[in-house]
């Protein structure tokens, strides 16, 4: 199946020529077949000579609806445009063509109807140069007459043209479905209808109400009147939802894949048809089968920041139409740049800003988009519609070359700064430097470690080295080998080691730089203790007691119970049955 949307002025014979190609009727309210207009939008399909399926969106052309009319063709990436022989290019032809152009319609025909009123030349060769510069370029015009039926066959095989014509949609991706109606079935609830334009759906099947987050299950499907376990994109559909009440969806919402959109209120933009600076400062933004009030402000020349009274699921890339909606009148064409862009808070940022759109055209760029953003996460990318081909630097986080190469140097400064600033710790917590290297996330401390640098427990360390003395430790250190140096077992008392500045904090750091060995809290030794100790140990008769050992090592047993302890676990001396021990022959 396929979708078009009809558009052209009030009474030009859109919903008479629907009526005849599918012998539906498209105006659904009693009031607009009592008034003989169109209101809202109506929908109907038919068979075309090659057995494809095309279905209608009749669209109201009266001015006062052209935000139904919007409603109807923004989802809809083919239109028909519609003008009579006898009234000619009229204001919402016009109008009507401004928007298609400005959502980038480029598939289309032109209709030109009730010939049989009025010869169709003239109209027919000013609507093909009213429509030669604008998205549809150029396009097949067939005459018709829905009341002699003259035109009909030719305008069958000529949608079957446009049908071929269309890119084929993206059915394995997520699913957008803006819709168009909401209406309570007895029996059934709540069913909502629009174009699904990509993706898949089934019954079953969990979305999200975008504006609001709110989980719905699909109960049922139908297209074109017919119950469906699965309906694909390109198709009119009609979703049954499990336990919604009839008043929290309404036109404008979308249905999207759960995780997959993300919503925004602040929009970059690129305008088309009209300059910046004649566009007004608040109008109102037609995306999807949405309506909603927006503040512009503009950047360039060509571009804008668009401000919208509720957020939309809004991808990069996607077209919309600005309207003036106190002059009636489509202001600009809209293109999205970027749907999650920066704050422009500093002095010459929005100056700056500007010079990034007018790089940009609105095409995915996954490296671009990593270059301006830094560090983003490849989830966040996508669901601003940027597929990701970058490789991520730790978990789903990609990262700028450049921007990781700045962090990576930022970190060995801010590793260096911090163990100057605090002297007796071993390396820098790594949510130290999360918070001055101003990261998200922990990980991506760790990933930026390069060795000679290295995370242990929690910190990021220099490998190899410990710290770095301060001198006033160093020098009580060095006094400390002085005295240990004629009797290495006689640990310092308590006493003497706060005569020496040696509190626990800088017997630690000593510790880890290998300047002092510790055998049990403030009980320290040189480092070569342990090798001294196995040497006179190994002197004694083996195998020896702890008063020997203590005896041999001139030393008491506050140090004595420690030190065997710690050669025991090193393997140096073997603790044996009975209390005595052996110093183990290598
Ligand atoms: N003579 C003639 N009248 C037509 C033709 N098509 C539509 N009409 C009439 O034009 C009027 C407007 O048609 P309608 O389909 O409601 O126009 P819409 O507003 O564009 O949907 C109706 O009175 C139709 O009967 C046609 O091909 N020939
Ligand atoms: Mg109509």
């Amino acid at each position: 199946m396929w979708v078009v949307a009809t558009a052209g002025h009030v009474d030009h014979g859109k919903s008479t020529l629907v009526r005849a190609l599918t012998g539906m009727e498209p105006d659904r309210w009693a009031e607009e077949r009592r008034r003989g207009m169109t209101i809202d939008l109506g929908f109907a399909w038919t068979s075309l000579p090659s057995g494809a399926t095309v279905a209608f969106v009749d669209v109201p052309g009266h001015e006062r609806f052209v935000p139904n009319m919007l409603a109807g063709v923004g989802p809809v990436p083919a239109a028909l445009l519609v003008v009579a022989a006898d009234e000619g290019w009229m204001p919402q032809s016009a109008e009507h063509l401004a928007a298609l152009d400005a959502l980038g319609v480029a598939y289309g025909l032109v209709v030109v109807t009730r010939v049989d009123l009025a010869d169709p030349g003239p109209v027919a060769a000013r609507a093909r140069a009213e429509v030669a510069g604008t998205s549809l370029g150029a396009v097949e015009v067939v005459p018709v007459s829905a009341v002699t039926g003259v035109g009909l066959p030719e305008l069958r095989v000529a949608l079957d043209r446009l049908g071929a014509r269309l890119p084929a949609p993206v059915v394995d991706g997520p699913v957008r479905l803006w819709v168009d109606r909401c209406f309570t079935v007895r029996g059934s609830g709540t069913v909502v209808t629009g174009t699904l334009r990509a993706g898949r759906l089934r019954v079953g099947d969990e979305l999200v109400v975008a504006a609001d987050g709110m989980r719905v299950r699909v109960r049922g499907l139908h297209s074109l009147g017919t119950a469906r376990d699965e309906v694909s994109a390109v198709s009119r559909v009609a979703v049954n939802l499990r336990g919604v009440a009839r008043e929290r969806v309404a036109r404008g919402d979308a249905l999207v894949t759960p995780e997959a959109f993300g919503c925004t209120e602040l929009v970059d933009v690129r305008i088309s048809g009209a300059p910046v600076a004649d566009l007004p400062a608040a109008g109102m933004l037609h995306v999807g089968s949405a309506a909603v009030p927006v503040r512009v402000r503009p950047l360039g020349p060509d571009t804008a920041r668009l401000r919208l009274a509720r957020p939309l699921p809004l991808l990069v890339g996607d077209r919309a139409v600005l309207r003036d909606p106190g002059r009636r009148l489509v202001a600009g064409g809209v293109t999205l740049l970027d749907v999650v862009p920066p704050p422009l808070a500093r002095r010459g940022a929005a100056a700056a800003r500007a010079g990034v759109l007018a790089g940009l055209d609105g095409r995915a760029d996954p490296v671009g988009e990593v270059r301006r953003r830094g560090l983003v996460r490849a989830g966040d990318l996508a669901r601003m519609g940027v597929p990701v081909t970058v490789t991520p630097v730790v978990g789903d986080w990609l990262a700028d070359d450049g921007h990781w190469a700045r962090l990576g140097a930022r970190l060995v400064a801010e590793v260096s700064r911090y163990a100057a600033e605090h002297p007796l710790e071993s390396g820098v917590p790594v949510e130290v430097l999360r918070q001055r290297l101003g990261l998200p996330e922990r990980s991506l401390v760790e990933a930026l470690v390069r060795a000679p640098l290295r995370v242990r427990a929690g910190r990021v360390v220099a490998a190899g080295s410990g710290s770095v003395l301060p001198a006033p430790v160093a020098r009580a250190v060095d006094r400390l080998g002085v005295e240990l140096r004629s009797r290495p077992f006689r640990a310092p008392e308590a006493d003497r080691l706060v005569e020496l500045g040696l509190g626990p904090r800088e017997i630690g750091a000593a510790v880890r730089a290998g300047a002092l060995l510790r055998l049990a809290g403030a009980v320290v030794l040189l480092p070569g203790a342990v090798e001294q100790a196995a040497r006179v140990l190994a002197g004694l008769p083996q195998p020896f007691t702890l008063s020997a050992a203590r005896q041999a090592l001139d030393t008491s047993r506050r140090v004595a119970v420690p030190l065997l302890e710690l050669l025991d676990s090193r393997g140096v001396t073997r603790r044996l049955p009975g209390d005595v021990r052996m110093v183990v022959s290598r």
